[in-house]
């Protein structure tokens, strides 16, 4: 008996937690030691006004939290958060626990400063991980955008091109609309780059794409397809108005020469189209194939001019009945 009355009094002197007992006037007719240590500075505490510790929101708070704990039962608990301000207006942030005992309140409470520091380093982490987390969608977002696209040009990559033509292509057999496939070569760049440099082909290559960008729609898909040679889609397109378009994109390489510093150079591209209107089934890949055969045509041809992949082609590989348009034949 004597042992269990007295393991509640040790656990109230060694505890660091603040335990006190009020009376109904609010004033202290018990505090541990811990609370003698750290809210009193040692000082004695019996008859002690506890809402004289606190600021003044917290008194009020006190109060209503103390009259609340005197009217309920004994077995209610009351909390609340009272900010305890030392002699050098340095405050303190305890949260209570309050219960009805005989004549007076018990209250339990535990020092919220170090709770309120872990907050304000978990608040601190939070930002931090925010800002990597921001940077980290930055860096994927330039990765995804490297990856998709060929870097001399700034236009697609060969690889990204498919992916987005598979679905295009898919769209247009299924719904039964037209679309055209063009391959293009720079004509005779091996002796661009011999002549002039490779730094000069690169930026003719990188003007080549511009050129062929301002002079194809939005939905037209243009793509690096590898070297010299470019690739491209236009969907909802037929052949007629594929034509106009291959000697638009030939003309407008052949318009103007190249320049670079003191370099200036003429270059010419060949073009090979094919279009779903000859080509009606089988893969994508087909359609490729055919418009590489009318590339080969137009290289064949004598170069800077397009030819078209015909009816008449697709039982044969020769050049019977390949439609042309070049720069020599006057369109
Ligand atoms: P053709 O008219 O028959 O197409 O002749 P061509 O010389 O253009 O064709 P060929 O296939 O013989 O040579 C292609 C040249 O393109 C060779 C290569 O040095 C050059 N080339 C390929 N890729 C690049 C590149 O990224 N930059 C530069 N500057 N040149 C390239
Ligand atoms: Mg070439
Ligand atoms: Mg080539």
């Amino acid at each position: 008996m004597t042992m269990s009355d007295s393991l509640p009094l040790a656990v109230a002197n060694s505890t660091s937690d603040f335990l006190i007992v009020l009376d109904e006037q609010g004033k202290l007719r018990y505090a541990n030691p811990a609370f003698i240590r750290v809210l009193l500075n040692g000082r004695p505490a019996e008859g002690q006004d506890l809402t004289r510790m606190l600021d003044a929101p917290s008194a009020e708070r006190a109060h209503s939290a103390i009259a609340s704990a005197l009217a309920g039962k004994n077995d209610e608990t009351h909390h609340v958060e009272l900010f305890h301000v030392d002699p050098g207006g340095h405050s303190k942030p305890v949260f209570y626990t309050l219960s009805r005992v005989e004549g007076g309140v018990a209250a339990i409470g535990r020092d919220k400063t170090a709770d309120l520091e872990l907050l304000g380093e978990i608040v601190q982490l939070n930002m931090q991980l925010e800002e990597k987390q921001t940077e980290l969608a930055d860096a994927n977002a330039r990765l995804e955008v490297l990856a998709i696209t060929d870097q001399i040009t700034g236009l697609y990559n060969r690889h990204h091109f498919f992916e987005v033509v598979r679905h295009i292509f898919e769209e247009a057999r299924r719904y039964r609309l037209p679309m055209c496939c063009f391959m293009l070569d720079a004509d005779h760049f091996k002796h661009l780059n011999d002549n002039h440099g490779h730094m000069f082909g690169d930026l003719v290559l990188r003007e080549i794409g511009d050129r062929l960008r301002r002079n194809t729609r939005r939905s037209d898909i243009l793509a690096r397809y590898g070297g010299e040679e470019f690739v491209m889609v236009a969907p909802n397109t037929d052949m007629a108005t594929a034509k106009l378009l291959a000697e638009r994109l030939r003309a407008c390489v052949d318009r103007e020469p190249f320049t670079l510093g003191s370099t200036t150079a003429r270059v010419t591209i060949s073009l090979g189209v094919a279009g779903t209107e000859i080509v009606d089934s089988g893969p994508f890949d087909e359609l490729l194939v055919c418009a590489d055969r009318a590339l080969y045509r137009a290289k064949q041809g004598g170069r800077n001019q397009f030819q078209v992949h015909t009816a008449a082609d697709a039982g044969s590989d020769g050049p019977t009945g390949t439609q042309s348009g070049s720069a020599r034949a006057g369109k």
